[in-house]
């Protein structure tokens, strides 16, 4: 079944961003798990012992725009997948974060929303001090 994804009036998505070529499969990842609207792989610069990104496989260029402008199945489909993701790697005992930078005081490095979710190992402050 196809999805029908709603036509953005502000925001201009960027087809050639790299994780939009990952989901054409034009690059290469690391993949652990997909659904109908996650893909997750591995971080090719992991700052933790696990570090994974959950991407959904609609075009949002950040949270902004998913929390915005994704269907509910799409927001549920993604949410689902990061729990899922979590519990198959076996995080949910020992512990993990979840993280989304959105823009510039983020640091956000890749126009398309993704969750980074860290562990395998304590993870330190929350928000770096320096
Ligand atoms: P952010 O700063 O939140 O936009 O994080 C972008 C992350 O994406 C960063 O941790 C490195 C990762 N990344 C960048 N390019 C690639 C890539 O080509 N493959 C994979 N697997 N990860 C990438």
């Amino acid at each position: 079944e196809k999805i029908k994804y709603k036509k953005k009036k502000n925001m201009t998505y960027d087809d050639d961003n790299i994780f939009a070529k990952i989901l054409r499969e034009e690059i290469p990842c690391k993949k652990i798990y997909e659904n109908k609207y996650a893909l997750a792989f591995h971080d090719v610069n992991p700052q933790s012992k696990i570090h994974i990104l959950v991407i959904p496989k609609g075009k949002y260029i950040s949270f902004a725009d998913f929390s915005e402008n994704a269907l509910p199945k799409e927001i549920n489909g993604f949410m689902k997948a990061v729990g899922k993701i979590a519990k198959n790697q076996n995080l949910v005992e020992s512990g993990y974060r979840i993280l989304a930078n959105h823009g510039q005081n983020a640091g956000q490095e890749v126009a398309h929303f993704h969750i980074h979710i860290f562990g395998g190992e304590p993870l330190g402050p929350m928000i770096s001090k320096t």
